[in-house]
């Protein structure tokens, strides 16, 4: 850890302050990356803080399909102050170990994690010890600030809202603020402003490089893509949420959206896909933010953020005018029951409406759904798979449920199966041994590829469908993951973890801070036998 004096002459020295942002790579059963917007908004947070003391990189390792160690040398090189690294979950063991490899090679460079694999794990990350600084929640100006006071020699860091911080690795964690006790469960850092935050740094991103790599929506008609966000936050209350941005919907005036847009453009971008938590929640805003975009020309999808049982016909219109040609639509059930007991509320007919609406305007409809909710019968699971096989959709994505820690969810499937969540790893998103399956003895594997076969292979209208609306190069890459979903044998093995990063094995393994519920928590103490439904 650097100390005060030296802190002091990199600031005397004028000396740029150096960060580096990093993106690991989990290896995954399919090559997906688009751009990380959570890392470019924090490029352009800190330039502004900092002006020209200081340089800050980009390394996307998922989009380079680099391991950590493969960054040995950008870290030699660089000799960054500050790593930023920015995780989901499901990277958490690689960026931990990208994290142990940066603190025992580079020491005196300050580790920071931040991103969804932040929000509500602090505990456990603490208990790591490879990493300086945890940022829960929305970091835009937090990190900046905490860099800057870094760069100062001012350690004087409890005042900054989600940030869970040491003063050098043999001193304990420590955070004082009201709404972040360790391994806290609300949200934090939420900005209210959006507009005052400074568009992502573009400039540090080779769209050429992205445009070739598949990304979140599998499609592609213009030549590069950009992501964006315009909204931050959704009111709704589905137990299975990971609640990154809260429950209060806040928004980007569409001017500043329209901004952004103008800029992409002007660097070669003619595709954007809008990755909001619920881009319609204000239909009036949406209606204004297209109208806004619209001079653009740009092609539109959305991978995420189309709520589609409160979208009108209007708003198809106003959606389908400002390019859209392929959205998703996250049903997860069709029974009624379910919808109750996950507190989505869906209202399904009106969807399916909007389905019908956005279809006959030529969009290429995808359905998610989710499959194996803890207390789901098989008859249950069947009627979602038949509901989606009969739909209009173009495609479907069937999902293993993984009940998240600190969700109501994941109480419920705690109080169903304890020993079930306790099997659980970070690699279960594709897995053979998934919640349901453990849980109540079903093949879920084999429920997936029944229905896919069902939905796609037995429904050749789907594939006259598709060719038609499809760029050839998705098509075909699609086709090659489809068959990698039905003819897939083995999990993706990775190399055994280092001691120190073992209590991130245990992320969603049952304890008391990710159970929400005093009446779960009860219940913890008296475990149960595994319960069957057959
Ligand atoms: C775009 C997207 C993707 C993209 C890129 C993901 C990425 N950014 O790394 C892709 C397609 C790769 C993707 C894949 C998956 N995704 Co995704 N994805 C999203 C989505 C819709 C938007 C992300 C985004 O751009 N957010 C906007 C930016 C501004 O927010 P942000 O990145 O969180 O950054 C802010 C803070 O978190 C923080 N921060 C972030 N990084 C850092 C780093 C540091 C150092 C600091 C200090 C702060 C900080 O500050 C930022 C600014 O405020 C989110 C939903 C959401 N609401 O965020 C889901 C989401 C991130 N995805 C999720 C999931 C589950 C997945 C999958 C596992 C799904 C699956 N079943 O396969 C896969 C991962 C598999 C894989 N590795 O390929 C979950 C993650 C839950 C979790 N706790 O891990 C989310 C939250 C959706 C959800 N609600 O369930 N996804
Ligand atoms: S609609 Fe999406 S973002 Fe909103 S609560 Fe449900 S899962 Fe979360």
């Amino acid at each position: 850890m650097l100390e005060k004096e030296s802190l002091q002459m990199i600031a005397n020295s004028r000396e740029p302050f150096r960060v580096l942002l990093v993106k690991p790579w989990q290896p995954t059963l399919q090559r997906i990356a688009c751009p990380q917007l959570g890392l470019l908004y924090l490029a352009s947070t800190l330039r502004q803080t900092f002006g020209s003391d200081v340089e800050v990189r980009l390394l996307d390792l998922m989009v380079n399909q680099q391991r950590y160690y493969e960054a040995r040398d950008v870290l030699k090189e660089f000799r960054p102050h500050v790593v930023g690294l920015s995780a989901l979950n499901w990277e958490a063991e690689e960026s931990g170990r990208f994290a142990q490899m940066t603190q025992s090679e580079f020491p005196g460079t300050i580790v920071a994690i931040g991103g969804p694999f932040a929000h509500r794990n602090t505990r456990k990350i603490c208990a790591t010890g490879v990493y300086d600084w945890i940022f829960d929640g929305e970091a835009d100006w937090s990190f900046p600030i905490a860099c800057q006071r870094w760069f100062r020699g001012d350690k004087t860091m409890d005042d900054i809202v989600g940030l869970t911080w040491r003063a050098a690795p043999d001193e304990p964690f420590t955070n004082n603020s009201d709404v972040l006790q360790l391994g806290g469960k609300k949200p934090v850092g939420v900005i209210d402003d959006l507009d005052a935050i400074p568009l992502p740094a573009w400039d540090l991103i080779d769209f050429d490089r992205y445009a070739k790599v598949r990304n979140f929506m599998s499609l592609l008609k213009g030549k590069r893509y950009a992501p964006i966000f315009t909204s931050r936050g959704c009111p709704y209350l589905c137990t299975y949420c990971h609640d990154i941005f809260g429950k209060q919907f806040r928004f980007r005036s569409p001017e500043n959206v329209a901004a952004e847009v103008a800029l992409l453009r002007s660097r070669g971008v003619d595709e954007i896909q809008i990755v909001d938590d619920i881009f319609n929640m204000n239909p009036p805003r949406m209606k204004a933010v297209c109208r806004a975009i619209e001079p653009y020309r740009m092609h539109v999808t959305f991978p995420n953020g189309l709520r589609f049982d409160i979208l009108d016909e209007e708003g198809c219109d106003a959606l389908v005018r400002a390019g859209t040609y392929g959205a998703c639509v996250a049903i997860e059930t069709i029974t009624p029951r379910l919808q109750e007991l996950i507190k989505k509320h869906l209202r399904v007919e009106r969807a399916q409406q909007a389905i019908r609406w956005m279809a006959d305007r030529g969009v290429l409809v995808r359905g998610f759904f989710m499959l194996g909710f803890p207390t789901e019968t098989r008859e249950e699971i069947e009627a979602t798979v038949a509901y989606a096989v009969k739909s209009e959709l173009a495609q479907a994505y069937f999902f293993d449920v993984v009940p998240q820690p600190g969700t109501p969810l994941y109480d419920l499937a705690y109080q169903e199966s304890p020993a079930a969540l306790e099997s659980q790893t970070l690699q279960e998103y594709n897995a053979r041994n998934g919640f349901y399956s453990v849980a109540y003895g079903v093949n879920m594997q084999a429920v997936k590829k029944w229905a896919y076969i069902r939905f796609f292979v037995l429904s050749p209208r789907r594939w006259v469908k598709l060719i038609r609306m499809m760029p050839w190069k998705n098509f075909v890459a699609e086709f090659r993951d489809f068959l990698a979903i039905l003819l897939y044998r083995k999990r993706i093995e990775n190399e055994p973890l280092p001691e120190a990063l073992l209590p991130l094995s245990r992320l969603y393994t049952a304890d008391d801070e990710a159970l929400t519920s005093a009446q779960t928590q009860r219940k913890k103490r008296t475990q149960r036998a595994v319960p069957s439904l057959t």
